[in-house]
């Protein structure tokens, strides 16, 4: 059995839950920028009309007692990190957004597993959710939404929810939703009695899969962080020792920026950063710190290793600067609309993967450090140390 978890009004409920005085109250969060969109509202706001996606002022216009409050996102991403701590004791997780995981619990009582994680969670932090179960992904995270919120609903075969408009599937959007109605596919129903070749013509093969799974016929597994490295790290020799602070920044971003998109290409975020130095005559020793948040940008781990590197004097010329990233965690895909870090990343990343590593480079390392030896991805602190 799998179960679907779904935070209710996630972000909002995070902030009536630390300041009491908005507990009940319709609020909205929403970015700091005067034209920022609500990225949720609490079910309070909700009852006026208020949604995702609006701006401040349209929430405004339908609830004049709309309390405005500015997202705290790393405050949301410790919370989530701790509620799939949580989640972890029942089983196998799935994380699937930031406020949403699927969870493997076998042969357990789907209903009695919810109930203790959902008083852990309220007990921790006054908070609660939604949960779905179900023998597959698909149909238990639609029936998450069928009791929002702090609700709980089974659904034991596709014929009990067939009264359904297909459009509640996820991974059935506006526009193939459309697309069915014009073959007379309106309900979860019509869709499980349509002819195969139909539901081809109009979603292709994933449509079909999409058939036996809602059928039952095809498994879907709860895929658990694991197989993950324990650290991520970059480290390279000079062909000529290295004395100058500059240089020894150059040499460090470029070593941050090989750790951030390895990082991320692992879907990763690391709390544990490590900086390694060894001198001209093979001396080494190393430096770290812990961040209270995972970070996944090459900016960010920089900034540490500088940091680390500035609180030294350099007594003798390095021959070799290595960054560790480890305390390793699965990156939780931050959905909010001001961040648009997440998606300069991307981009940086992808003309990365298409055009090779050095194709695009931060302003800081215009003028690389310039070196023949490749960049070793083997490296591990605890071998050179
Ligand atoms: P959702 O689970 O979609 O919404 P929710 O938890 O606020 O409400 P519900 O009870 O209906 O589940 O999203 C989780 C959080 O992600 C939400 O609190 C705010 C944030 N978010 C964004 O930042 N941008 C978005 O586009 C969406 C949909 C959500
Ligand atoms: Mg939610």
């Amino acid at each position: 059995m799998i179960l679907h978890v779904d935070m209710d009004a996630f972000f909002a409920s995070i902030e009536q839950a630390v300041n009491p005085k908005l507990k009940g109250l319709p609020i909205a969060v929403a970015g700091a920028k005067k034209r920022s969109v609500i990225t949720t509202a609490s079910y309070e706001a909700r009852k006026y009309g208020v949604k995702t996606g609006m701006t401040i002022v349209q929430g405004l216009k339908l609830c004049p007692t709309l309390r405005i409050v500015v997202a705290n996102f790393k405050k949301y991403e410790a919370t989530s990190i701790e509620i799939m701590n949580i989640l972890k004791f029942y089983g196998d997780v799935e994380v699937y957004s930031v406020d949403e995981a699927f969870v493997e619990i076998g042969n357990e009582n789907p209903e009695a597993v919810t109930n203790c994680f959902k008083s852990k969670i309220k007990e921790k932090f006054n908070i609660t959710c939604s949960v779905g179960a179900a023998r597959n992904k698909t149909l238990a995270k639609l029936a998450s939404g069928l009791k929002k919120p702090d609700g709980f609903f089974l659904i034991k075969d596709v014929s009990e929810i067939s009264h359904l408009p297909v459009s509640e599937i996820c991974g059935i959007g506006k526009k193939i939703a459309c697309k069915l109605a014009l073959s007379g596919i309106i309900t979860i129903g019509d869709f499980m009695k349509a002819p195969l070749h139909k539901i081809k013509e109009v979603m292709g093969i994933n449509g079909v899969r999409l058939f036996y799974v809602l059928k039952g016929e095809i498994n879907e597994h709860v895929n658990p962080y694991t197989e993950k490295p324990k650290s991520i790290g970059n480290s390279m020799t000079f062909d000529r020792d290295l004395f100058y602070k500059e240089e020894i920044y150059k040499a460090l971003f470029q070593l941050a920026e090989k750790v951030g998109f390895r990082l991320r290409n692992e879907g990763l975020e690391a709390r544990h950063i490590s900086l390694i130095v060894r001198y001209k005559d093979f001396q080494t020793f190393s430096m770290a710190h812990k961040q209270l948040m995972p970070i996944f940008e090459e900016k960010e781990i920089f900034q540490i290793v500088k940091f680390l590197i500035d609180k030294i004097e350099l007594v003798k010329p390095v021959r070799l600067l290595g960054i560790s990233a480890s305390d390793l965690y699965p990156a939780i895909q931050k959905k909010i609309f001001d961040n648009k870090i997440e998606e300069c990343y991307r981009i940086i990343d992808k003309i990365r993967e298409k055009w090779g590593f050095d194709s695009i480079t931060w302003g800081i390392v215009h003028q690389k450090y310039s070196h023949n030896k490749p960049i070793s991805p083997a490296w591990r602190p605890n071998r050179i140390c």
